[in-house]
């Protein structure tokens, strides 16, 4: 067996096309995959460490808000003395707005070539769902919540994110009809619980046999130390704008990085898999129905 867990020749990766070859040989075939807002920004989202500069960043946009600090918009005790700024977000983030790109329909092919073990994303865009890219909703965990559901928070009362849609948009602050409380939706803020399903990375992360970090800057706990959780050996490759997290200052041997456009790193890795027709297929057939 190979050191992958699978047969055959085993390629300690070195290179992204190292990599490649593992998942083209079906000797990875167990992979995790993690994502944070950098897969977003070629939609078109901004990000929230990068976009530091004056005129562009979701932060920055929302300083007419008079927020304390960029962080405020996800802190609780916050959101619940002034809850516009959140919901001005909101607006902007609710589903329909942004299409995937090239980095979600990735993962949701890899899904369909039976080698995807599961995503863990911290995005709250919606963008890697069943009814956008396409990942089905048992493999995917939603670590940070998601704007498809919501839960009021004086009496609990459970709500669709649609029902919130049309005040979401008309950006009023969506009150629950039974005791006006303001119904929020099921974002993790800071301070909060994690969703359960996060907890699959007990299960999951032991079982991978390939670790891909994309489009994050690792800086966010306990998501970011997900990325140790994997077994020593097992290959981890980061496609990123920079190094972030263990890639910076604990690299291991079978780690492999590339480093730019995150798009532009996964198209390479597409093309080194020979799946990129197959890629655009579905692509094209993602656009057309959305
Ligand atoms: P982050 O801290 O903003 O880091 C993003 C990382 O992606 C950085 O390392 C960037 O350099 C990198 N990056 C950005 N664009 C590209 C690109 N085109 N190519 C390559 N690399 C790129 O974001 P994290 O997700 O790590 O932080 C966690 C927070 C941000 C989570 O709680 C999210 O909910 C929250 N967030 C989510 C969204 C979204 O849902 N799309 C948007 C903004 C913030």
């Amino acid at each position: 067996r190979g050191l992958f867990g699978g047969g055959g020749e085993s390629v300690q990766p070195q290179t992204l096309q190292d990599v490649a070859e593992n998942i083209r040989e079906r000797r990875c075939k167990r992979v995790v995959v993690m994502a944070g807002a950098g897969i977003s920004t070629p939609s078109g989202i901004p990000d929230f460490r990068t976009c530091r500069s004056p005129g562009s960043g979701l932060y920055d946009n929302l300083q007419q808000y008079d927020l304390p600090y960029a962080e405020a918009i996800f802190e609780i005790g916050f959101f619940h003395r002034n809850p516009n700024p959140f919901f001005a977000l909101a607006k902007e983030l609710y589903p329909g707005n942004y299409q995937p790109n090239l980095t979600h329909y990735f993962v949701r092919l890899l899904h369909q070539k039976g080698q995807l073990l599961r995503m863990y994303t911290q995005n709250i865009d919606g963008l890697e769902r069943h009814q956008v890219a396409g990942v089905p909703p048992e493999m995917l965990v939603e670590a940070h919540g998601t704007f498809a559901t919501a839960t009021c928070t004086s009496c609990l009362r459970k709500y669709d994110g649609e029902e919130l849609r049309p005040e979401v948009m008309s950006g009023a602050v969506p009150r629950c009809p039974t005791c006006k409380g303001v119904v929020k939706p099921d974002i993790v803020f800071f301070g909060e619980e994690l969703p359960l399903s996060f907890f699959k990375y007990l299960t999951d992360f032991p079982l991978a046999d390939l670790l891909i970090v994309m489009g994050t800057s690792l800086e966010v706990e306990p998501f970011a130390s997900l990325a140790g959780a994997v077994r020593s050996s097992v290959p981890r490759l980061l496609i990123n704008r920079d190094l972030v997290g263990p890639f910076a200052w604990g690299r291991r041997p079978h780690d492999v990085t590339q480093l730019g456009d995150v798009v532009t790193g996964v198209k390479e890795l597409v093309d080194a898999l020979g799946w990129t027709q197959e890629l655009d297929a579905l692509m094209a057939a993602g656009s057309q129905e959305v």
